[in-house]
């Protein structure tokens, strides 16, 4: 018999096929009884007989719990009625593990509930969808990165020194010396862009954020792709390109996981083609103090801040041009004005924030130099650093895609925790 995956059933249109899944819900109704069958690429209903499979086989099935796993046989029928197209008119089962008192029903359950059995809580129809959109999200970028000429370069994890300031690092012990998770890739990235031009690196980053909010994770994982030779302007296009892209894939290959989701589409359907917005921090600021948020110049956005300024957007949002001093030490400041810094950040439209932050690098060593004594950085940890400005600098700007923030976005989602498999919390490491 062919042992098939869900995916693939509409290839055994009128088969006798065994499948191996669990058991995700069961009723019955007299003499039969509906089987839905899950087993990770998808879904089914099996239909049981009692007059086609006898006694012995129907009552041992009446017993069966949610989340039992089993091999079943049948025969594979269509059924436009079913959300999942097929049928499958059992013939036999067999059980291959019993599940006993399986904590998730059916019903609705609690946030904390839910995370503390984050393990079991993945099999969930709805969770399946954001992780399978999550693959096909990273899927996405790597290929359109690949296929604009940048190469993947791994970043390590234990740094000798910060990136995105000293307030959110994790400490830990390196032998004797001091070590810190990874902030950003960032400042490694400058180093290969300055070896092979146009480079990337995916990896899980850590910022011991003390706050509480639904944008915030304390890991998470981070596309930052540096150009050499790039500038501000085009370093936006660049990351409008991208996204683009990701958009339109995301849409063109999970119309069903987005259905499941409940996400309305037709906000993202516009996205692929339209042009987004660039304003200026100044106009931002004045945007925000006309429609009464309690905001001055210099300040940095808040969560409201920054659904404000999206809302008023059909798509995503560039802000550019940032106070000096609410940025990291490593951005180049605007030609005629040295208050302010060649970065941009991209705000995503519908409230969910700062998906991209981004800058032009600042390539002149002194006054590199001058910013890492500014921010009471240690010079010693960052001399290979300032060497990338000894050796022959150039021009060159990168950015930093939250990969979480992109999920959340793309899915609908109401909060940072669905959108990565296994999340890590203020005050949560478990499971
Ligand atoms: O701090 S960033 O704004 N920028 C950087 O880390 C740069 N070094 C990136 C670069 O230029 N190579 O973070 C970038 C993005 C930000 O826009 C968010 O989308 C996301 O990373 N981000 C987070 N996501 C989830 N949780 C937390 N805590 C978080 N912090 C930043």
């Amino acid at each position: 018999m062919a042992k098939v995956l869900l995916k693939d059933i509409g290839q055994h249109v009128g088969q006798e096929v065994t499948i191996r899944g669990w058991l995700y819900n069961h009723r019955s109704s007299g003499k039969i009884q509906f089987l839905i069958i899950r087993d990770g690429t998808g879904f089914i209903q099996g239909v049981m007989v009692k007059n086609d499979v006898g006694e012995e086989v129907f009552s041992l099935a009446q017993g069966l719990t949610q989340e039992t796993s089993l091999e079943v046989t049948g025969h594979v029928k269509e059924d436009d009625r079913s959300p999942w197209g097929y049928e499958l008119a059992i013939s036999g089962f067999e059980i291959i593990a019993r599940a006993e008192d399986y904590p998730i029903s059916l019903k609705e359950h609690g946030v904390d509930f839910l995370l503390d059995h984050r393990h079991l809580w993945m099999r969930t129809p709805r969770q399946v969808a954001i992780m399978r959109v999550r693959d096909s999200i990273i899927r996405a970028i790597r290929q359109w990165l690949h296929d604009n000429g940048f190469c993947l370069i791994d970043a390590p994890i234990l740094t000798p020194a910060a990136c995105e300031g000293t307030t959110t690092l994790f400490e830990t012990d390196y032998f004797g010396e001091k070590a810190y998770l990874s902030q950003s890739g960032q400042l490694y990235m400058e180093a290969a862009a300055m070896a092979l031009g146009r480079v990337y690196c995916f990896g899980p980053t850590f910022r011991a954020e003390k706050s509480k909010t639904r944008r915030h994770l304390i890991e998470f994982w981070m596309m930052e792709p540096e150009m050499a030779f790039v500038e501000h302007d085009e370093n936006m296009d660049i990351q409008e390109e991208l996204v683009k892209y990701v958009i339109s894939q995301i849409l063109e290959h999970h119309k069903q996981d987005l259905a499941a989701l409940e996400r309305d589409v037709s906000r993202l359907e516009k996205i692929p083609n339209m042009k987004f917005a660039r304003i200026t921090y100044d106009e931002a600021i004045d945007f925000l103090r006309e429609k009464g948020h309690d905001i001055k110049w210099g300040d940095d956005f808040g969560a409201p801040d920054e659904t404000a300024l999206a809302s008023h957007h059909e798509g995503p949002v560039f802000v550019e041009g940032f106070p000096a001093h609410i940025k990291a030490f490593y951005m180049k400041p605007h030609a005629d004005r040295p208050d302010i810094v060649l970065a941009a950040d991209l705000l995503a439209p519908e409230g969910y924030g700062e998906i991209i932050g981004g800058s032009q690098r600042l390539d002149d060593l002194d006054l590199l130099l001058k910013r890492i004594k500014e921010h009471k950085l240690p010079q010693q940890a960052f001399e290979w650093y300032l060497d990338l400005r000894r050796y022959g600098s150039v021009p060159h700007s990168g950015f930093g895609i939250g990969l979480e923030r992109l999920v959340a976005w793309i899915c609908g989602l109401d909060h940072l925790r669905e959108a990565i498999p296994f999340p890590r919390l203020l005050n949560r490491i478990y499971p």
